[in-house]
């Protein structure tokens, strides 16, 4: 450990593989990230929900056949990050997107990344409509409980008594209604096959989010509906916070309201076709 700090304070910025000689190797950057810099805020869980898309269509051996399509909001640039083909969307309608590439192109693996304002507000209809149609796609939910690109408005998913820029006293449930639980509310549609809710702020939550975007790459195998995984994410600067205090934040407060777990299960005769 004293060597690899040495190292790094004699040689800031200008390692080369000569000065790991004798280093086991045990974690490589995934060749389906660009070289590009993030520009996401410092703790911003939109990284690491990048970093595990990217891990898992690298695993599966799928870059060449992955579409995504781009929303919206802080995640706007996801094509930039991400090596795959990419589609930007108009806001809220990536579903609808989705739909149309999914449909024509039934072979390639297609996956909306969409926060809260995209799709739990101004893309609600295009939502519901396209889980209940049970289209073949994943979704990709990133909830942080606000609009984080357009300076922290609330948004349908801010908690109770929740601070933002337009609910500077607190969100009045009373006045605007109760935070809207998506998975919740799209599991029962037929069209759901897969809808599970995660989170990436720990190393052991990063690892089951990868799990459940495998699984969701995966499902689109057997053609049997829609696969949605809700992330619970952090805005440190919308919320005003640190990024330590977000993590917090969201155990004390973004888990409790919005629990991490599986909503709705693919039947198990479906996945015994699954390795066939
Ligand atoms: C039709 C339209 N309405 C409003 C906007 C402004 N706008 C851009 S991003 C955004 C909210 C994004 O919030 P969210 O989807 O939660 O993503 P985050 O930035 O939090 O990751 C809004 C309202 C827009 N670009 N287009
Ligand atoms: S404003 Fe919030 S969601 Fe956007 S990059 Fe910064 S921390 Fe992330
Ligand atoms: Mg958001």
């Amino acid at each position: 450990m004293t060597e690899e700090k040495d190292l790094l304070t004699e040689k800031p910025g200008c390692l080369d593989d000569t000065d790991f000689e004798g280093y086991e190797l045990v974690y490589e950057r995934p060749s389906t990230l660009t070289d590009t810099k993030f520009h996401y805020c410092p703790g911003c869980g939109h990284s690491t929900a990048h970093k595990l898309l990217a891990e898992v269509i690298q695993e599966l051996g799928i870059q060449d056949k992955t579409i995504g399509i781009a929303p919206v909001g802080c995640s706007v640039f996801a094509y930039d990050y991400v090596d795959i083909d990419w589609q930007e969307a108009a806001h809220g309608r990536a579903t609808a997107v989705a739909t149309g590439i999914k449909r024509f192109l039934p072979d390639k693996y297609v996956f909306t990344y969409q926060g809260d304002g995209d799709l739990a507000a101004i893309g609600t209809a295009e939502t519901v409509h396209c889980v209940n149609r049970g289209e073949n796609i994943l979704i990709v939910f990133i909830n942080n409980g606000v609009y984080g690109m357009t300076s922290g408005q609330m948004a349908p998913t801010t908690l109770k008594d929740m601070k933002t820029t337009t609910s500077p006293y607190g969100r009045d449930v009373g006045h605007v209604g109760y935070p809207i639980k998506v998975s919740e509310l799209i599991a029962p549609l037929p069209g759901a096959f897969y809808v599970t809710r995660v989170a990436v702020h720990t190393p052991a939550l990063a690892r089951k989010a990868k799990k459940a975007f495998m699984n969701g790459f995966k499902y689109q195998k057997l053609g049997m509906g829609t696969s949605f995984v809700e992330v619970i994410s952090n805005c440190p600067s919308n919320w005003k916070m640190t990024p330590v205090q977000t993590m917090d934040f969201m155990n004390d407060n973004m888990i409790k309201y919005y629990p991490l777990g599986d909503v709705k299960l693919p039947p198990k005769e479906a996945l015994e076709n699954l390795n066939k």
